[in-house]
């Protein structure tokens, strides 16, 4: 069958939804057999970081891959950042360039779109992923296809797939079905029961979850886990989100000293912690008090479970937490603890906080359906941590701008579902304006952009600086030229209001303009620059 064909069957057997792109010359013949074979929907947008942040969340909201496809050169060097994103993450982001065919790289002219040379892009991508194919010989195309979309679902990480334009009607064979991880059952079954052994003696313990469990698509099989031990179950920061769309209690999200005292307590104190999927990096326990004691505590990540001073290498996190299910019984005899959200936003006429935005969001909620957040990073992130535990696409570690838009974009493609996103000015001005292909892609998400006219987190760190302050763009104006309906906001009865006739509007993207001043932060972000500050402060004073 003829290559693209194949390739289109493979993405949609290997889990894909839909393809985020934009064309070039070097792919235009591949782009072309997209829309001829209609195997996946086509979403093309205007900016190729745009296309590889809605691919990355659409395949994280699914918990396969994502796929993004764009030309050689401008086209898949301008998506680095999204697909750095999805590395650091552990998101299953498939990328697919196109390339110059075998006669173009023997004219003996330097390429458009080339580098340093022919394989410059290559090389590039290597640094990005975890698997790369060139799609050069239609002898082995089938099975490199199905070895680095493999290696995609296996490892949770980016892929490359490199096809030259002269390859597209290539004749291949078949690609080779998907087939699932292998399971080191005896090893898996051997750190559970130790695992279990040591929580039954603790008279603290607590699970902690991370970005694995759903990359896996385990929340389900942890969710019964959760009930069955019946202790406290915490996300990271990173991991926020998880089992909300399980309905299964959590007790909240662990921020260290930048969260609620109570919260950080149950993993501070946890004298026996079970950490699933978590990624150990900073923002998920960089400002912690007492720093989590690794020889209390069973941490399952990247395919092995260390215990104590020891590891078992090998054991794929679905099978380690089969093996607990099968062994699990209650350990805790307190009611699940379920964290609480601030509701009941006064509609008094003063200027809006950013803890506001995340009280009248509950207030919303708690009168309609919960909707799934996409969050870019800025406070806005820091605020969805006071919003209702809800299925949440953010970049909580890689921590880069310009992922809200897109990544709503993403993620309601992906689950049909109508998403709140919340960004700020600053993101807002990088991506903001993919909003304008919403009406062509029959999408329509709720925007809210923090204005506090301000890369204001930044302003957070260091106060005194002028540097940090924006230009106000009233964003909310030019909504309707983009196809969307905006309105700006100052105070607790207008946001109210405004979400209201937002969510009673479904025929296009609404964008609340949320006025906020300069230098006032949510209670999170606040706790955490200055949870930094001390830490700094401290370590100086111990060098001297
Ligand atoms: N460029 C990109 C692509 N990502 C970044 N994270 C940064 C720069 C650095 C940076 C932050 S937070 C921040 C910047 C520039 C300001 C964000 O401003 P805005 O979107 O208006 O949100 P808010 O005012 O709520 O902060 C992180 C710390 O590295």
């Amino acid at each position: 069958m003829k290559l693209a064909h194949a390739l289109l069957q493979a993405l949609k057997d290997y889990g894909a939804g839909e393809i985020f792109g934009i064309p070039g010359d070097f792919a235009l013949p591949f782009f072309r057999q997209i829309e001829l074979a209609n195997t996946l929907p086509l979403y093309t947008l205007s900016h190729e970081p745009a296309v590889g942040f809605a691919a990355d969340a659409a395949g994280r909201y699914r918990s396969t891959i994502g796929v993004a496809c764009v030309t050689y050169g401008a086209g898949a060097l301008n998506m680095i950042n999204p697909v750095a994103t999805a590395y650091a993450e552990k998101s299953a982001l498939v990328v697919i360039s196109g390339a110059p065919g075998a006669a173009e790289r023997t004219m003996g002219l330097g390429l458009h779109h080339q580098v340093k040379h022919f394989d410059s892009q290559m090389l590039i991508m290597r640094e990005v992923t975890c698997a790369q194919c060139v799609l050069d010989d239609p002898e082995t195309a089938a099975d490199e296809i199905a070895r680095v979309l493999t290696a995609a679902r296996h490892l949770s990480r980016p892929v490359y797939i490199e096809l030259p334009r002269d390859m597209v009607e290539a004749d291949i064979s078949e690609v080779p079905a998907f087939k699932k991880q292998g399971k080191n059952v005896a090893a898996a079954r051997e750190a559970a029961r130790q695992t279990l052994k040591m929580l039954e003696t603790k008279k603290q313990p607590a699970m902690l979850l991370g970005v694995e469990v759903r990359r896996y698509g385990l929340e389900k099989k942890v969710a019964k886990l959760a009930r069955t031990l019946g202790i406290p179950v915490l996300t990271t920061f990173m991991g926020r989100g998880i089992l909300a769309e399980t309905g299964a209690p959590t007790a909240g999200t662990y921020l260290g000293l930048a969260g609620d005292p109570a919260t950080r307590r149950l993993v501070e104190r946890a004298d026996g912690l079970l950490m699933l999927g978590v990624i150990l990096c900073d923002t998920n326990f960089g400002v912690s008090k007492r720093q989590v004691d690794m020889r209390t505590s069973v941490h399952a990540f990247d395919g092995a479970v260390h215990f104590k001073h020891h590891s078992y290498s090998d054991i794929v996190l679905e099978a380690f937490v089969d093996a607990l299910l099968a062994g699990a019984k209650k350990l805790g005899n307190a009611e699940p603890v379920t964290a609480i959200y601030p509701k009941g936003l006064k509609a008094a006429d003063r200027q809006l906080l950013p803890q506001d935005v995340a009280t009248a969001v509950n207030d919303h909620f708690a009168g309609h359906d919960v909707m799934p957040i996409a969050s870019d990073m800025g406070d806005c992130l820091f605020t969805a941590m006071d919003i209702e535990h809800t299925a949440l696409v953010a970049p909580g570690y890689y921590a880069t701008m310009g992922t809200g838009i897109p990544f709503g974009l993403g993620l309601q493609a992906a689950s049909g579902k109508r998403p709140l996103v919340l960004v700020g000015d600053g993101a807002f001005q990088m991506t903001g304006w993919e909003l304008g292909n919403c009406r062509r892609l029959g999408l329509n998400p709720i925007v809210l952009l923090f204005n506090n006219t301000a890369w204001g987190m930044l302003k957070a760190f260091q106060k005194d600086t002028g540097y940090n302050d924006l230009d106000d763009w009233h964003f909310a104006e030019l909504a309707n030229t983009m196809g969307g309906n905006g309105v700006r906001v100052s105070t607790p009865g207008q946001l109210a209001q405004a979400l209201e006739t937002a969510h009673a509007d479904t025929s296009c993207f609404q964008l609340v303009e949320i006025m906020l001043p300069r230098d006032v932060f949510s209670k999170t972000l606040s706790r955490f620059t200055g949870a930094i500050a001390k830490k700094s402060a401290l370590s100086a004073e111990a060098d001297t």
